[in-house]
């Protein structure tokens, strides 16, 4: 596990190939660095104090899980411009992206094989985005930074299916989060099944087409793991009000475009030279001057 700060971490242009040459192929790459300790600990410290906080009623009912946290911690702050996401982020969408969604999860033990935050075999993002051909083009990059080790297959961390994103789509047109779920063929959840295991401080990228799901935690070792997406600006985030509706004169121009800092309507869609040139810092060293 490296030490530096983790705002001094950047990925090179040759990893940043190889990240998006694994995302590519597998649907998900796991990145070639990991967080700092320091972040691991100040965001545990953080999430411990929120659980300690929650009624046992209230956890037994829905788990542990907060969604709009940058504002809540500057741990969360700081990662929202962390910047290997955002360099990735660069390279997929150009430089007009913002923030998606911003959460983190927590699973302990589950009670009699139940987990409120454990999720079925689903793919991410809005309802009714285009498909071509049963397959949906990558329009969200989202990071899973694991804040406590999963290293064991039934404890509740994050499965996937590798080269899910060749396969048609599980959730474009209809949510499966509302209609019960199957497909015709066994072997589907089968071929490239992963259980994504790794110790704290590991980051995950992977395509919103990516087949995924995650079970109940079933070891005594609570799995708890934040996530940040990024999507284009003329996307809605999931669950934030955009534009933002709170005073964003404490953040820097970079953290106010990606929370959604209030804009003309053009800004969203293609944006002016200025508002392309704030995402200018993850950028790759070798590019042109040109802007897209
Ligand atoms: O707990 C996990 O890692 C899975 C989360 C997930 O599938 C989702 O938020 O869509």
């Amino acid at each position: 596990m490296t030490t530096e700060a983790y705002t001094e971490h950047s990925l090179t242009d040759a990893q940043r190939e190889q990240c998006l040459e694994g995302i590519d192929r597998d649907t998900y790459v796991t990145l070639p660095i990991t967080l700092p300790t320091s972040t691991i600990e100040c965001a545990n410290a953080y999430i411990d104090t929120h659980c300690a906080q929650i009624p046992a009623a209230v956890a037994a009912e829905r788990g542990f899980s907060e969604t709009n946290i940058v504002e809540r911690d500057p741990v969360f702050r700081e990662l929202l411009t962390y910047k290997p996401a955002l360099q990735l982020s660069y390279d997929i969408f150009g430089p007009m992206f913002h923030l998606g969604q911003d959460k983190w999860t927590r699973k302990c033990r589950a009670v009699d094989g139940h987990d409120p935050q454990a999720l079925i075999w689903h793919s991410d993002g809005p309802l009714g985005f285009p498909e071509v051909d049963g397959r949906c083009p990558l329009h969200t990059l989202r990071f899973g930074y694991f804040m406590s080790d999963a290293l064991e297959d039934d404890c509740g961390t994050l499965e996937v299916i590798r080269g899910s994103h060749h396969k048609k789509i599980l959730h474009a047109q209809e949510s499966i989060h509302r209609r019960p779920f199957t497909r015709p063929r066994d072997d589907d959840f089968v071929t490239g099944h992963v259980i994504v295991k790794g110790k704290a401080g590991t980051i995950i990228a992977f395509h919103n087409a990516i087949w995924h799901r995650a079970l109940p935690n079933l070891t005594d070792t609570p799995r708890t793991i934040v996530y940040f997406q990024y999507c284009p600006t003329m996307m809605h985030p999931l669950h934030r009000p955009v534009p933002y509706e709170g005073d964003m004169s404490h953040f820097t121009a970079e953290e106010r475009w990606l929370l959604g800092e209030p804009r003309s309507p053009n800004s969203w869609v293609i944006g002016s030279e200025e508002d392309r040139a704030r995402m200018d810092r993850f950028r790759r060293s070798a590019e042109s001057s040109n802007r897209r």
